[in-house]
């Protein structure tokens, strides 16, 4: 079976555009790979965090990812900070890598801006990072939102540069492919619908995130920007929170394009937002019910994390050590 590797921050809640645009597209694709999904909590200290916090939310992404669906019998779920190798092979590529390659990510762009004086090493790193996440593993593909195709493709170019370099011949490090679908792979903010919707937009009007209860879905809908057109139509680029709602209710609601798209033709927003609002509170409550279920027994989350842990780290070490023997490390104390 080919390998899965992908991952979420705890930083802040989870919302519809982590979901929609990766973590729905892990647990159905899960039974065809063998995947690794990581909590990235040494990526969420690359701007600043709550120490107080962080390792609750930790458990908490990982109580999601059962919560959404994803079976042990087919993946592997661990935190990244438990497997040092993380580290120590981002430091290793950190040493091949060309600062200017990090300074045109997009992501990093945005973010800096945000920062102002006290952006941090981490942030402009946070890809290289991202890279040895996804080497350690052999990973064939990584299902990621749009968002993060810069930074698979710089993984690639970090590969072909490494075993270019040191490979002598052979293929040291593996190259992965992103995995995108089509829809959901840029969900866009409930205010705003040229912009992603995004954990840190400051306005929690902006996104639905998985934990909201009912009342509060409902009324994030009821406030969301829409437009004065009657005729709910995909694909006006002059209406992109039409395209948006449209989006979301398609995959929440299960239909295909098709059949949304006929059966909104005519509608106004007033009827479209009830059905969204019910198709919303509907496809979340499962998930929401199951995480309760599991936060609150924390003896086995714990022990789904360290078996996770044991897993990954066994298949990491081996990669960190070919990866040392082939830049010329002393190995044999
Ligand atoms: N709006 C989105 N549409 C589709 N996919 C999305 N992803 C994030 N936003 C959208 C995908 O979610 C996964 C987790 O990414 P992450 O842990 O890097 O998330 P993040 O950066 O903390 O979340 P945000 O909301 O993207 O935060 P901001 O914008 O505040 O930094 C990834 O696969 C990502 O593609």
């Amino acid at each position: 079976k080919q390998r899965v590797l992908s991952g979420v921050q705890p930083t802040g809640n989870l919302h519809l555009g982590n979901y929609l645009g990766a973590i729905r597209n892990w647990v159905e694709g899960q039974s065809q790979y063998d995947n690794f999904f990581c909590v990235v909590d040494l990526h969420a200290i690359t701007v600043p965090h709550n120490p107080k916090t962080l390792a609750a939310d930790t458990l908490n992404i990982a109580a999601l990812y059962l919560a959404c669906g994803i079976d042990l019998e087919h993946s592997t779920i661990f935190v990244q900070s438990h497997v040092s190798a993380h580290s120590e092979l981002a430091w290793l590529l950190n040493c091949i890598t060309p600062l200017n390659w990090l300074q045109d990510m997009i992501q990093f762009k945005e973010k800096a801006v945000k920062q102002g004086q006290n952006v941090g090493v981490g942030l402009l790193d946070y890809p290289v990072l991202m890279a040895a996440d996804i080497l350690l593993y052999n990973a064939d593909k990584v299902p990621v939102g749009e968002d993060q195709k810069q930074h698979i493709e710089l993984t690639r170019d970090i590969v072909d540069r490494f075993n270019h370099q040191f490979g002598q011949g052979q293929v040291v490090l593996k190259s992965p492919d992103p995995l995108i679908l089509a829809a959901g792979a840029r969900v866009m903010s409930l205010t705003d619908g040229t912009k992603k919707m995004s954990k840190s937009d400051p306005s929690d009007l902006s996104r639905i995130n998985l934990l909201d209860p009912p009342d509060l879905i409902q009324t994030k809908i009821k406030k969301c920007k829409t437009d004065p057109v009657k005729g709910l139509i995909f694909g006006d680029p002059a209406r992109p929170e039409c395209n948006n709602l449209l989006t979301l209710y398609q995959l929440m609601s299960g239909q295909t394009k098709e059949a949304v798209a006929a059966e909104c033709a005519e509608m106004g927003w007033g009827q479209f937002k009830p059905l969204l609002t019910e198709t919303a509170i509907a496809h979340l409550k499962p998930i929401q019910d199951k995480y309760h279920e599991i936060i609150n027994d924390q003896g086995y989350l714990e022990s789904v994390l360290r078996d996770g842990k044991e897993k990954a780290a066994a298949i990491a070490n081996q990669t960190l050590l070919k990866t040392k023997q082939a830049l010329g490390f002393s190995l044999s104390l």
